[in-house]
């Protein structure tokens, strides 16, 4: 593909003879020129980039404010009266601001950078846990969960004699609400969800389930390290106590993530970790604590980091989330369609609430196999158990292919997909 000069707006086209954009329409090429490494090939043959849940690619926005921050900015925040630091600060709260509006936060304060989705997590079952749990209680989590949303609850869980607890899952790999309901007992401390599954894809109703757990006084973390970059996320409206993602899943860098929380749960939380910038006063008697955020971010966080969020987010906004989910939408149809459609092929997770992302099996072969055979085709899937293995279980297989979606994406990336589908059946015939 060439890549086209950019347009005024990136992903949007103009009627022919107008200069006005069609607020509806996407332009998914226009979108794919914003992304260098698309352009590039690998073996001899255009990337086909279809592992975007495990990482996103980055578009130049994103990599340019990295340098830039590095070229003009580098300084430390927060303790700096000089020009520099003074900069470095306001960028770095500025986009805590950004990601308090990205998910519909009341308050700036409720928004705690981390190191990602993991950190966060582990944060909340540290923090939260270690005040909160007891022998006799449980934590209630699903059958749909990475296991960054199930280990840190083994270990507070293993901590402080709580029991964890997990809500089956059905043959399509969806969590039903009865089920849900039913796994909500008069222990239940505290519920953890993933929104959206990266091993399936299956979207949990977490406003439901939300509903359901305060109606019984139980809080609620959602782990949204997949769902950010499919669908719009509102946590106000979601009403949830926690939620959790990580920067490089929705075009942003590695190495930083957010938590949101509710400002008195925030508050009534000690904190996670000691150390500079989380304090208010130190003596070796006492030490008293910086007001939130602050609290939670104890020493010298990635803030070249935070500023790539912030143009992540920028990129995400000028395109519309609603718009990437359309797009996503279709491809995820045509690419279920196509992809089932392969003699041989069985598709594991099929649940009609799903996005971006298509696990599969083929007959005899093994899904590392089908990996290095897609990846001498330039198509770069992930296969193995997807940090999820539990789901791996509940299907009775070690592994699975899977391809995933973003933005950048087309029907091509599919066909190649197909394609290189077919040439595995025809190694192992
Ligand atoms: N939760 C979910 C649902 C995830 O998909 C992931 C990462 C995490 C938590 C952890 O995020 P991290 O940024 O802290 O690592 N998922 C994947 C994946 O599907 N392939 O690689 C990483």
């Amino acid at each position: 593909m060439t890549p086209r000069k950019p347009p005024a707006v990136p992903g949007r086209k103009v009627r022919p003879g107008t200069e006005e954009p069609r607020p509806d329409a996407f332009d998914v090429e226009r979108v794919r020129a914003e992304f260098p490494v698309l352009g590039r090939t690998v073996y001899g043959k255009p990337l086909v980039y279809l592992d975007s849940a495990a990482t996103a690619q980055k578009p130049r926005a994103v990599i340019d404010a990295l340098a830039r921050f590095y070229l003009e900015d580098n300084a430390n925040i927060h303790r700096g009266v000089h020009y520099l630091s003074e900069r470095a600060t306001t960028a770095y709260e500025g986009c805590r601001d950004q990601v308090r509006a990205f998910l519909g936060a009341r308050e700036t304060c409720e928004i705690v950078f981390t190191h990602g989705t993991t950190e966060s997590i582990n944060l909340v079952a540290s923090a939260w846990g270690r005040q909160n749990l007891g022998p006799g209680d449980e934590v209630l989590i699903t059958g749909l969960e990475h296991h960054s949303n199930i280990v840190p609850w083994q270990l507070v869980c293993e901590a402080t004699g709580a029991t964890l607890k997990v809500v089956p899952i059905t043959d399509a790999g969806e969590v039903r609400l009865k089920d849900f309901e039913q796994g909500l007992t008069a222990r239940t401390r505290l519920v953890a969800v993933s929104h959206m599954s990266n091993a399936l894809g299956t979207i949990n109703p977490v406003r439901e389930m939300t509903a359901l757990a305060h109606a019984r006084g139980v809080p609620i973390l959602v782990d949204g390290a997949q769902a950010v970059a499919h669908l719009p996320v509102d946590v106000a409206a979601l009403g949830c106590d926690f939620y959790a993602f990580s920067a490089h899943k929705i075009y942003g860098p590695t190495g930083i993530g957010v938590l949101y929380g509710r400002r008195d749960r925030l508050e009534a939380m000690s904190p996670y970790q000691g150390g500079g910038d989380m304090i208010e006063s130190v003596t070796f008697a006492r030490t008293t604590y910086a007001p939130l955020p602050g609290k939670f971010e104890a020493g010298t966080p990635n803030i070249s980091g935070a500023i790539g969020l912030g143009e992540a987010l920028r990129f995400v906004a000028r395109i519309g989330l609603e718009a990437i989910a359309r797009h996503e939408a279709e491809l995820l149809e045509y690419a279920t369609r196509e992809v089932a459609a392969i003699d041989g092929v069985r598709l594991v997770g099929t649940a009609p609430h799903k996005a971006g992302i298509l696990s599969f099996v083929l007959a005899g072969v093994h899904p590392h196999d089908i990996g290095t055979i897609l990846d001498l085709e330039g198509v770069a899937i992930r296969v193995g158990h997807h940090c999820a293995q539990p789901i791996m279980d509940r299907f009775g297989l070690a592994a699975t292919a899977r391809a995933s979606f973003a933005v950048y994406n087309t029907r091509e990336d599919v066909d190649a997909l197909v394609r290189a589908i077919h040439k595995v059946k025809e190694v192992f015939k």
